[in-house]
């Protein structure tokens, strides 16, 4: 699913970026935590364990436009590197991921530009998490700047494999033994299972709870 970026940004130097970025990321959080509040209200659970953001390091976005073959200027860095803000979402169940993602695309202040499933289609690495690329207007004392934001959504599972993944990538600068690689193939089925099982022990638990209330 893509739609056509229509963005004509009038961004000019890194300190802009910075700002607009900070302000996007303050932004998607504040609604976050609203999504989740009104969750918590409505079905009686939190299905977020946590948030982190981040802005993408100076030297991670040129090293993003090399690899693009796009010169380091402010200009590429705004239209091609869509993660310079990112959120990471991390839940305890797999349902909750795309509950989530469906909250968040039925805001009509959130634009949804690109949608990467890598729980239906994991990474040949083994990598899953659910990836949105949005936009949210940030409104300036003269004009709007549609700003982008990364979004994963993960399990606490997902997020555990994940960052022992990228650990071992930067240990052996993304040349990982085949063992090693092979391994952690393993290991994200193990993860999925695991997932998979625990959600499955939820419902049991959650139907089990609504036959005790109704007696
Ligand atoms: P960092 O340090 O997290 O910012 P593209 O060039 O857009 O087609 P790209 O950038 O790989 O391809 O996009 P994708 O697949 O949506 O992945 C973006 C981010 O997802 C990565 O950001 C990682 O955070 C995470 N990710 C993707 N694949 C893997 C993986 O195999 N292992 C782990 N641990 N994380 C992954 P960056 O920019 O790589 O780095």
């Amino acid at each position: 699913m893509k739609k056509q970026d229509k963005r004509n940004s009038a961004v000019q130097t890194w300190e802009e970026v910075t700002f607009l970025y900070t302000a996007a990321l303050k932004d998607i959080n504040t609604k976050i935590e609203i999504l989740n509040d009104e969750f918590q209200r409505i079905h009686k659970y939190n299905p977020i364990e946590h948030i982190k953001s981040r802005l993408k390091t100076p030297e991670s976005i040129v090293k993003k436009l090399k690899k693009y073959g796009q010169e380091s200027t402010i200009e590429n860095m705004v239209e091609y590197v869509n993660d310079i803000a990112g959120i990471r979402i991390i839940c305890s169940f797999t349902s909750d991921i795309y509950r989530i993602a469906e909250m968040l695309s039925n805001r009509p202040d959130v634009d949804v530009i690109e949608v990467r499933d890598y729980l239906k289609n994991p990474k040949p690495s083994g990598y899953m998490s659910y990836h949105m690329l949005v936009t949210v207007p940030i409104f300036l004392s003269d004009r709007t700047e549609d700003v982008k934001v990364e979004i994963q959504i993960r399990t606490v599972a997902m997020d555990f494999w994940a960052s022992l993944e990228h650990k071992i990538n930067y240990k052996f600068e993304g040349n990982a033994p085949e063992e090693v690689r092979a391994e952690l193939v393993e290991c994200a089925h193990m993860v999925s299972i695991l997932d998979d099982r625990m959600l499955l022990l939820n419902e049991e638990v959650q139907r089990f709870g609504n036959a005790n209330n109704g007696i």
